[in-house]
């Protein structure tokens, strides 16, 4: 066999080689989020996906809400290890990682979109503080990241705390934001997400909080007539890896999934741009009858008074360790601001 014919052909068999060997590598990871695939959650997941598959040989199948139950089961079967990946907002971490229910902390989070984004990428407390007391739990956090202004939803219109006495609203199964609403002067109703818009429905409760494009894509303006914005919370979600799982992984597949939640955190901030704004005209074609209220910044005081109140039973509820995250967001806070 002439030399240069030799040549190639070894070449192509070291790349066969390579590729058999990549292949046998090849390995299908599990990733579930707590809403479907065109909702926020949904679009990081695939643009996730699309990262992780473009720059490696592994592939990852998405289970949205309610392929595996609810977002305390997703979460579970993470930390068994039967997914990889999930999706879940510190509205349900909260009694794994007490500190999670910071969010919910009311008027902490400024409400200027690009401040909001510009809090998630560069918050000292999100990138260091919270990796560690994931990993407490055999968790990698991978984002956090924001998925939208929160509005109420509710049967009668309200516009002061009193307004809200008697009226039950439905929250995540958080002590925190349990506490919230009740200084906010209602009656808060935890449920887990299946079960909003038959409690909506059934009169179970009157009203819910969510992030707007949610309240829209679930159809919540069918059951209420009245969405109200008082300024008190942008959502926030979280993504993270089983911790066994991604401490496996060799240093090239780590930051093949690092860098697939960097480019998903950037694509999502992206992605909601002007979002809010659409789904309000898109729930208000659905339902003429609703009447959309931005509370003005005098009628937003009392809501806003409670702040220090919730703040001091996050602060009961976490100690110390509490107290140092809660010190940390608010210099993050102060640096975007
Ligand atoms: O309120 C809830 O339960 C749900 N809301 C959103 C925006 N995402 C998932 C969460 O489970």
């Amino acid at each position: 066999m002439r030399i240069s014919n030799s040549l190639k052909l070894g070449t192509a068999l070291t790349a066969l080689t390579l590729s058999l060997a990549g292949a046998a590598n090849a390995e299908s990871w599990r990733y579930a989020f707590e809403e479907a695939m065109d909702e926020v959650q949904g679009k990081f997941a695939q643009k996730f996906k699309e990262e992780v598959e473009a720059n490696s040989d592994h592939t990852i199948q998405l289970f949205p809400f309610g392929t595996l139950g609810e977002s305390a089961d997703i979460m579970e079967q993470t930390q068994a290890g039967i997914l990889q990946f999930v999706d879940q907002s510190p509205g349900f971490t909260g009694s794994l990682i007490p500190e999670a229910q910071i969010f919910f902390v009311p008027y902490l989070l400024p409400q200027d979109e690009d401040k909001v984004a510009e809090f998630f990428r560069t918050s000292k407390a999100i990138h260091e503080i919270f990796p560690e007391l994931y990993a407490e739990q055999g968790l990698e956090l991978l984002a956090m990241f924001p998925e939208g202004a929160v509005g109420i939803t509710t049967k009668e219109p309200f516009k002061t705390p009193e307004d809200l006495d008697e009226m039950k609203i439905r929250v995540m199964t958080n002590p925190l934001l349990v506490e919230s609403y009740k200084a906010f002067g209602a009656t808060p109703t935890p449920l887990p997400t299946g079960e909003i818009y038959g409690a909506l429905q059934t009169g179970l409760v009157q009203g819910q909080e969510n992030p707007t494009f949610y309240i829209e894509s679930s159809k919540y303006y069918e059951v209420n007539d009245y969405l109200t914005y008082i300024g008190h919370n942008n959502f926030t979600s979280a993504v993270m890896a089983n911790k066994d799982f991604f401490d496996g992984l060799s240093d090239e597949d780590k930051q093949v999934v690092r860098d697939a939640s960097d480019a998903a955190f950037e694509y999502i901030l992206d992605y909601q741009r002007g979002l809010t704004e659409e789904s309000i005209e898109a729930i208000k074609e659905a339902n003429p009858d609703m009447v959309v209220t931005f509370l003005t910044e005098e009628e937003r005081e009392p809501f806003k008074e409670t702040a220090t109140q919730v703040e001091d039973a996050f602060i009961e509820m976490t100690g110390e360790s509490g107290q140092k995250i809660l010190d940390q967001m608010k210099e993050d806070l102060k640096a975007v601001e």
